[in-house]
């Protein structure tokens, strides 16, 4: 079994709503166990600004499945929320990243991990520390420490 972070966001058509029903979906995916789920964060856009505020959040779960078989889970759910992959840095009804897969490194054509935004982003980092401060990110270290070299403004728990 495997320990996974998966970090989700959405800022379109009710977004808490797609993030509450991920949620469940990412406990009915076989072989997988959700440990436990951040808060839900109200965050401002990164990227293009004109677009909604989104909703992120990270859950922690246990998966016997390996990397590449999470990511057809995750991306089947993503398709139900009618996810249309579209712009880059546009507006999306369900976005699910695999942010740390157990300690691996993984570089391949459809997976990159750790996630390599992830470092900046402190819609990301502050709710992972808030399920795991100690957590260190594989090749880059604690998550405490990576976080206190981030802007944490335009982020609020809701
Ligand atoms: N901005 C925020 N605040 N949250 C996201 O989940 C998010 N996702 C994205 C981009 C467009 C980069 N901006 C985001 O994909």
């Amino acid at each position: 079994m495997t320990i996974v972070y998966i970090g989700l966001g959405s800022n379109m058509d009710f977004p808490e709503q797609h993030i509450i029903t991920a949620i469940q979906s990412l406990g009915e995916i076989q072989s997988t166990r959700t440990i436990s789920v951040s808060s839900l964060y109200k965050s401002k856009p990164v990227g293009p600004q004109d677009q909604d505020d989104y909703i992120n959040v990270v859950a922690k779960l246990e998966t016997g499945l390996g990397p590449l078989v999470l990511l057809d889970c995750l991306q089947t759910i993503e398709n139900e929320h009618g996810r249309i992959r579209n712009e880059r840095w546009g507006p999306r009804t369900l976005d699910l990243d695999i942010l740390m897969f157990g300690d691996e490194i993984i570089q391949n054509d459809r997976l990159t991990i750790p996630h390599p935004e992830m470092l900046n982003r402190s819609f990301v980092l502050v709710p992972l520390a808030e399920i795991d401060s100690e957590i260190v990110i594989p090749g880059k270290g604690l998550v405490r420490d990576l976080l206190s070299h981030l802007d944490q403004s335009g982020l609020e728990i809701m």
